[in-house]
């Protein structure tokens, strides 16, 4: 909270081309807190990382997410929408929190567990002390909300953890924020395991349906998903394919999983899965549209990046320096 208003805050990493998870999950939701809440978007490269990446396509991806930000009806005038990087105090916060972090909090995070299994060549510190850089994120906007999917939710927890031990000992520092859950589509699951976190870096293209992937390739992606046994459009714990499905068309055109059920009824999988690419694909192409505008006018991108940060870093200076005046460093004005 900043004076009297509330303040919304998330973040995507140019990790990767962003999927339907990410849309349905986390950026579809930002838009709604724009009126009231003082909202802080961020593309969030310092995270991506702690991962190789090709230096070219992570500068390319930073300047497709922000187009996507605004594509997907994120207004300038309303959110401040920027790139970490350009913000120093995210890294200075989070080296004073790394030290308000447990060793043991940090080895319970499951994200921690999952990607060090899948990079086990590069397990470095970065990754295993990310959710102590998103802390650093959030509590620097004096954060309230935090709109995120599931899979976040562990770690926006820990910030809270954090906040409260950093409270205690410096009281009235920190805004304790909460995690936000989509209502429908926290968890968007692989087309091809759906056990499995629908996830930007899986290597299987055919898993994962991209914001950007035109009408046949949805399609196509759809009609292979991986559905159970039975023939039935039924959400049920024991069907995770159809149910992941049945979620996906419950998004995109807002019916309920009864109305779906019933829509679908004596129809098979097959004329199910053609319907699920189809509203996909619609209500995509507006937004991909939108993107290829936003995309092609660099300077403009540019100009918001440079705008972005110097709006966040306003916000950011007030916290770190209130932080840094509890903790005793020397300030010198
Ligand atoms: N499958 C998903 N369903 C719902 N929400 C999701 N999110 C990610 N996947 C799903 C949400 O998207 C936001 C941005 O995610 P991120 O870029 O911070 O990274 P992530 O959570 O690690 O997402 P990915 O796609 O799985 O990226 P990679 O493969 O790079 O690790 C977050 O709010 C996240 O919850």
């Amino acid at each position: 909270m900043f004076g009297e208003q509330k303040v919304s805050f998330s973040g995507v990493q140019p990790s990767g081309n962003l999927t339907i998870g990410n849309y349905l999950g986390a950026i579809r939701n930002f838009k709604e807190y724009s009126e009231q809440y003082k909202t802080f978007y961020c593309v969030v490269d310092e995270h991506a990382i702690t991962v190789r990446q090709v230096p070219a396509d992570l500068r390319r991806r930073t300047y497709e997410t922000l187009a996507l930000y605004l594509a997907c009806g994120l207004d300038p005038q309303k959110n401040t929408l920027y790139v970490q990087s350009m913000v120093h105090e995210h890294a200075e916060l989070g080296w004073i929190l790394n030290c308000f972090t447990m060793f043991g909090e940090l080895s319970r995070m499951t994200q921690f567990k999952d990607k060090s299994a899948r990079h086990a060549d590069n397990i470095n510190a970065g990754l295993f002390t990310y959710p102590v850089l998103m802390a650093a994120d959030i509590l620097l906007y004096q954060t309230d909300v935090v709109p995120v999917g599931i899979d976040q939710v562990q770690h926006v927890e820990l910030c809270r953890d954090i906040a409260n031990r950093f409270n205690q000992i410096y009281p009235d520092t920190f805004t304790i924020p909460t995690a936000m859950l989509a209502k429908n589509g926290k968890k968007i699951m692989s087309l091809a395991d759906p056990e499995k976190k629908m996830s930007k870096s899986d290597e299987n293209q055919n898993a994962v349906v991209y914001i950007l992937d035109d009408r046949d390739t949805i399609i196509r992606k759809f009609k292979r998903a991986v559905t159970d046994s039975g023939s039935e459009i039924r959400f049920d714990p024991q069907k995770p394919g159809v149910s992941n499905l049945i979620t996906i068309y419950s998004c995109f055109t807002g019916k309920s999983i009864e109305e779906i059920e019933r829509e679908f009824e004596g129809k098979g999988y097959g004329d199910f899965k053609l319907a699920v690419g189809e509203v996909t694909a619609d209500a995509l192409a507006d937004v991909q549209s939108r993107y290829r505008e936003f995309l092609s006018d660099k300077a403009q991108l540019e100009a918001q990046m440079k705008r972005g940060a110097e709006e966040a870093s306003y916000y950011a200076r007030r916290t770190l320096s209130k932080v840094q005046k509890k903790l005793g460093f020397v300030q010198i004005h």
